[in-house]
């Protein structure tokens, strides 16, 4: 028996959309019905290419870890950022893309005003409670006319979304477990970032945020 607060109605809405810029949306809790599929597609592929820290062209080790699938991965060390088809680590091809991630990836996008969306590289980050993401804009993919989409799992966080210069004030937004955030078009190098997780424990992954974010890369 549901707790019948406002309505059946409510409870069986699609998920909620929130437009925060011209073409960016936030779309509550779309991942969820995936949350499954993602995560035991994502420790499959984990077994392959494993989280690792990776250190900045500047010489800083960044506080979120990384891995990557699709056919192009996210890579940096002292020579810069750049996507790459072999993991440094495993020296093999990344994992494929999971199908359940084409899905979402897909199915938000297609949401968002961006139909036939199909990513070539999923990046993944899993964040420590503390670990955070200074702004930066996504430059590195060749294409800015496809979207990103960016799915949020686990502990919660505050994403910070902001202007094209790095000095520009940014909105913050709290991000959930399962909701999912689609931007492209106008918005596609707009500066944006992750504050330092707050500690804490999701009943599903722990004491960890992970964000997926699926682009067209090469
Ligand atoms: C994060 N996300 O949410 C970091 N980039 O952990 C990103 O840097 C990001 O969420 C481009 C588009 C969506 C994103
Ligand atoms: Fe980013």
């Amino acid at each position: 028996m549901t707790l019948d607060l406002f309505g059946e109605e409510d409870l069986q809405q699609p998920a909620r959309v929130e437009r925060i810029c011209t073409q960016t949306f936030v779309l509550r809790g779309f991942a969820l019905p995936w949350a499954e599929a993602l995560l035991t597609a994502l420790n499959t592929l984990l077994i392959q290419s494993p989280f690792r820290h990776m250190q900045t062209p500047g010489g800083f080790t960044m506080s979120a870890r990384l891995s990557s699938c699709g056919d192009l991965g996210w890579t940096s060390d002292s020579n810069g950022y750049r996507y790459s088809a072999i993991d440094p680590l495993s020296a093999a091809p990344w994992p494929r893309m999971p199908a359940a991630f084409l899905a979402v990836a897909e199915a938000a996008a297609s949401a968002a005003g961006f139909k036939g969306f199909v990513p070539d590289a999923g990046l993944i980050n899993t964040y420590a409670p503390g670990a955070k993401m200074s702004l930066h804009q996504d430059k590195n993919e060749r294409d800015y006319d496809a979207p990103i989409v960016s799915i949020s799992l686990g502990l919660p966080a505050i994403f910070q979304f902001g202007g094209f210069e790095r000095s520009d004030p940014a909105q913050r937004i709290s991000l959930f477990h399962g909701d999912v955030v689609v931007w492209g078009g106008l918005d596609r190098l707009r500066f944006h970032g992750v504050l330092p997780i707050k500690p804490g424990q999701h009943p599903v992954l722990g004491e960890q945020r992970i964000n997926i974010t699926l682009r067209k890369a090469g």
